[in-house]
């Protein structure tokens, strides 16, 4: 399976650091993606997104809902964050998804439907519900977009999108650049499952 993926972050207007973490794993032919938005922007906004990146990293291979957990402990002496995690699966058919807090993720399908996957309200730090883990198919042709309330949650990405989502690196510039909030820090992930190509 080919996955082109792309991620970019920015921060709040004027500040160098910056409070969203995009993140891609890939061992044993298992690939995670992460999307993070430590609360608020600056300086601690940024070091508990930090913190919760150091955490999961150890935690990948665990079951999500001890990942989550363990985050959880570890964050609670930060301003807490938001997490979204996507797994795809090794036959290379489906994601599973769990997220806490406000950040967003969908599956934009080879056939212009959208998926949109939903987290479970709470903080990573502060508590959460129990968490829901989904599964969604996620096949060549499809694109998984992951991202932080710095873009609008009902981000339309146009007509043009399906075309653009094989060239993440390109598009995700032009989406922060048009959406883009001047009053947070904002973060997008890209994954594009490159459709079989006849050569
Ligand atoms: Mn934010």
């Amino acid at each position: 399976m080919a996955f082109l993926v792309s991620m970019a972050t920015t921060p709040y207007p004027g500040e160098f650091e910056c409070g969203d973490l995009a993140a891609h794993w890939c061992s044993n032919h298992s690939h995670i993606f992460c999307m993070i938005d430590g609360l608020g922007h600056g300086a601690g906004a940024a070091q508990a997104a930090r913190q919760a990146l150091g955490c999961l990293t150890n935690q990948l291979s665990k079951p999500l809902e001890e990942a989550f957990l363990r985050c959880n402990e570890i964050l609670q002496a930060s301003r807490g964050v938001a997490v979204g995690i996507a797994m795809a699966s090794p036959d290379g058919q489906r994601l599973v998804y769990a997220g806490v807090g406000n950040t967003r993720a969908m599956v934009a399908h080879a056939d212009g439907s959208i998926e949109r996957l939903s987290s479970n309200n709470g903080i990573l730090g502060a508590g959460y519900q129990p968490l829901a883990c989904a599964t969604v198919r996620f096949a060549p042709g499809d694109t998984l977009l992951m991202f932080t309330d710095g873009l609008p949650e009902m981000l339309d990405f146009g007509a043009a999108a399906p075309r653009l989502f094989t060239q993440p690196a390109h598009y995700i510039r032009h989406v922060l650049h048009q959406w883009r909030s001047e009053r947070d820090d904002a973060g997008l992930l890209i994954c594009h499952y490159e459709a079989d190509r006849v050569l």
